[in-house]
């Protein structure tokens, strides 16, 4: 009898290493070593509670919101896993106020920068809730064999040579583009190992869910409040109303959309006047693989993918998913 054996990670990033941007295996080895700090993170998570680990860390980061011990454990983790290796040469995360240099002589000369939101959703863990890691790669644009700049950070997100997330959920999956498609491999936590159980993944063009947190909806915009009232008008033809669904995060309510069909939003609002969500670490890279995936990702005006970054911090407002579903929303906007 012919046993099916899953491709793995390992294997899928040696077969596929040919198509990867460049192609000359640095991509590949520090995708295996995020895929190796994802590992370490899912372990971690899997036991929270049970260990010692829950909890405030007593510091706050940049944005001023509290840190939980496991955002700094992943934090750590992934920069650790990262600086191990000499392919990057410096790293932006959520966590950290500035971005990190790695000046020796191994790293200085490497071409890679990575932005990383090392524990997405944190506020989950406590409850038992899906939570995720988002990470963005660029080329760096400064010389190599000095050091990196701020500049090889503020990338537009089109010139990104691959992102990807992964969800800690009922399983653990890792998905990524390096530009050809998506594919999504499951955690065997069985063996240890990373099965691809979604390959050459696409967002179906509509769908019938919208996400966001309508906790805020008295601060929205106006064309923000027109579109939530047509999400939840009966139309039986085009399949509403809607359903709404709200993890609060992001990562795992995209994955969802993106196998389901669906939008999410993430809106200017009165609290918060360019919205909530990270251009860089955030917003870029679930906008390259929602593309990818065949979808839509703007700030409601442009093509997130195309904005100029200022800031490694950066807020920008979010409509992500399913194509027609972007493009509706997006007619309501210009009525602001
Ligand atoms: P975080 O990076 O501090 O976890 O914040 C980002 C999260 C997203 O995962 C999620 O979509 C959003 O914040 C939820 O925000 P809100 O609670 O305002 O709906
Ligand atoms: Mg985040």
């Amino acid at each position: 009898m012919k046993h099916h054996r899953p491709t793995t990670l390992g294997e899928f990033l040696m077969e596929n290493q040919e198509k990867f941007p460049y192609a000359t295996g640095e991509l590949s080895q520090l995708l295996s070593s995020i895929r190796l700090a994802s590992k370490v993170v899912n372990r971690e998570i899997n036991k929270a509670g049970l260990a010692d680990i829950l909890g405030l860390a007593g510091s706050e980061n940049i944005q001023g919101e509290n840190q939980m011990k496991l955002d700094v454990f992943a934090n750590d983790t992934f920069i650790r896993t990262l600086r191990s290796m000499g392919e990057v040469c410096g790293v932006a995360s959520e966590e950290l106020d500035d971005f990190i240099s790695f000046e020796d002589n191994i790293h200085s000369s490497s071409k890679y920068v990575v932005l990383i939101d090392p524990l997405d959703g944190s506020s989950n863990i406590d409850v038992n809730v899906s939570v995720g890691t988002i990470f963005s790669i660029y080329r760096r644009i400064s010389e190599p064999g000095s050091p990196v700049k701020l500049e090889d950070f503020l990338q537009p997100g089109n010139a990104q040579v691959a992102a990807g997330y992964v969800v800690y959920g009922s399983s653990t999956m890792i998905v990524f583009t390096t530009g050809h498609g998506v594919n999504g491999f499951t955690l065997d936590p069985s063996i240890g190992t990373y099965c691809l159980s979604h390959p050459n993944m696409k967002i179906p063009s509509k769908g019938n869910i919208y996400s966001i947190n309508e906790g805020n909806y008295v601060h929205f915009p106006e064309g923000v409040k027109k579109y939530i009232k047509f999400c939840q008008t009966l139309d039986l033809k085009s399949n509403r109303p809607y359903t709404s669904r709200y993890i609060g995060s992001l990562v795992c309510d995209l994955h969802r959309n993106i196998l389901k069909g669906g939008i999410y939003i993430y809106p200017t609002g009165t609290m918060s006047p360019n919205g909530k969500l990270r251009l860089l670490y955030e917003c870029n890279p679930l906008a390259l693989i929602i593309e990818q995936a065949g979808g839509r990702a703007t700030n409601g005006e442009i093509r997130i993918l195309d904005i100029k970054p200022s800031k490694l911090h950066q807020r920008v407002p979010y409509f992500a998913g399913s194509t027609e579903m972007v493009l509706e929303a997006e007619s309501f906007l210009v009525e602001r």
